[in-house]
Order: C-alpha cells, then structure tokens, then sequence
C-alpha cells in the first residue's frame, strides 16, 4: 500500500480537508521530505492552471499524483452532474472532462466523484433518477475510458448527499453503469457512519476498491480517534488492495502537523 493525503492545487486557495501549507511547491516539497509516495491534487478549473508547472513540481519531488479531485467543482462552484438544471449540468460535464484530460496528462491519475454526482431529490421532474445518474455518470466514465483514466465513485454519507452511501449502493451503481474502469473509492469516515460493518464492506468491495481515504473516526488523523486501523490494513492485505491510503482529513491541530502525524502512524501499522 502507497501513502498519500489531500492538497490543494494553485488554483485552490482553501480545501476544508486539504493538508500542508505554503506555496504549491513548498507543499509538494513538504510532503516528500515527510515521506508520503503521492498526493491527490484537488483542483477547481484546469483552464486556470500551469499543466506542466504542477507536472514538474510533482516530479521533482518524487510524487506520484494517484488522484485528481473534484470536490471543489462542486464546493466552491456548485457544478453537479445529477441536476434538473439543463445549462449547469452543460458546465459541470464540460469541466468535469477538462479535469480528466488534465489527469490523464498526469499521467494517468484517476478522478473521483463525490459530491459532484448532485443529487437524486433535486430530479422531481422525471420518474427515474437513479437511471439518469446511471447514464450520465456512464457517459463521463466512457469520456475518461477512452483517456485512460479510471473514475472513482465514493459512497458519501447521508449528510451530505442522497445516493450511494455505501459499499452495497455503490456495487450496484457500478453494475449499473457497468464500465469496467469506474470503481470505488472508500472513504473510512463515510464507512464509520454508513456501512454495518467497515471489515465486511472492504472485503465485499474487493478488486472494485480503487482508492482508500483514511480519517479517525472524528474525521481526525488516524490515531486521534477510535478506528480500528488494524482491522481495515488487514482487510485490505486480505484482499490484496494495492493502492493508496490517502489522509482526508480536519487540519487540525493544523495542517502540517496533522500531515506528520499521518504519516508517523502509518509507518508503523503498514510496515
Ligand atoms: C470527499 O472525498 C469527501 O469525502 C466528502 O466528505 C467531502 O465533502
Ligand atoms: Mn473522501
């Protein structure tokens, strides 16, 4: 398994669950100097942004980029693709796909959506709302498909959005869209509320866990809460899961220590 966390790109000033601080490059340098394999680069509109600069930061600081990520589109610029809203799902599917040309120019990087799928009560005006999410996620997925991209879908509590909110919805939402480069990415915090049983969820999850996003159980760096963190390594070594866990996390007590104290613990349960 890869160590990574959240950080913002130029183009985000403030991410409520991004880590480290300074200027990009400091933070590029910043999370290299304390050992993490890659970051996720959350990004709000690719038009904005130097392509080769971030490339080139990230490089030589020896980061992989494992994920580009969408919750600003949705946080700062209120695009979603499951909108009622004929002209903002136009602008949500448009940047939506200026990020995947961006990822797949990083080499591949995958793409989440989160809280940029919107939401199925806004569609009281057609019968079926789990289908249109269906098609129109499907239709991003094939856009980043012939990209080489892999999208990510992550059950978000109910809290904060009305669909897929755990391993079992989003198993049937992928066999729905049944496109075999759209996977899970699962996030511990959303698990802790949503799913019976976080060790049965990651081991039903299986190959479809594309990506992990680890936090406490008070959405803290892990080891400031409750979490049975023994338990899901196992699990994912169970199932031979491969990719990263990657901190989501409150920046707290700030940013830079939360990104130490991270990385302190996962040395010792991963190794
Ligand atoms: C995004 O990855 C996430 O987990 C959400 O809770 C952000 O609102
Ligand atoms: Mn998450």
């Amino acid at each position: 398994m890869k160590t990574g966390l959240v950080m913002c790109g130029p183009d985000v000033a403030y991410g409520p669950l991004a880590l480290l601080t300074g200027t990009f490059e400091e933070k590029a340098q910043k999370a290299h100097a304390l050992g993490f394999d890659g970051i996720e680069l959350m990004v709000r509109d690719p038009a904005g942004l130097d392509w080769e600069y971030v490339k080139r930061i990230l490089q030589t600081n020896q980061l992989e980029t494992p994920q580009v990520v969408t919750g600003e589109l949705f946080g700062a610029d209120g695009l979603c693709l499951v909108t009622p809203d004929d002209e903002l799902y136009r602008l949500a599917l448009a940047r939506t796909q200026a990020v995947i040309d961006l990822a797949a120019y990083l080499d591949h990087a995958m793409v989440n959506v989160g809280r940029l799928r919107g939401r199925l009560d806004w569609m009281r005006n057609v019968t079926d709302p789990w289908a249109v999410a269906v098609e129109r996620i499907r239709d991003v997925t094939r856009y980043a498909g012939a990209r080489g991209v892999v999208i990510t879908l992550e059950p978000i509590n109910r809290y904060e959005v009305d669909f897929i909110a755990n391993v079992q919805d989003g198993l049937c939402f992928l066999q729905d869209v049944g496109e075999p480069n759209l996977g899970l990415m699962l996030d511990l915090f959303h698990m802790n509320i949503e799913d019976a049983s976080i060790k049965d969820s990651l081991a039903a999850a299986g190959k479809h866990c594309r990506h992990v996003h680890i936090a406490d159980t008070n959405r803290l760096y892990p080891g400031a809460g409750h979490m049975d963190f023994d338990a899901v390594f196992d699990t994912l070594r169970a199932t031979h899961y491969q990719g990263y866990v990657s901190a989501e996390i409150l920046p707290k007590p700030d940013p830079d220590t939360a990104a130490a104290r991270t990385i302190e613990f996962l040395r010792k349960h991963l190794s």
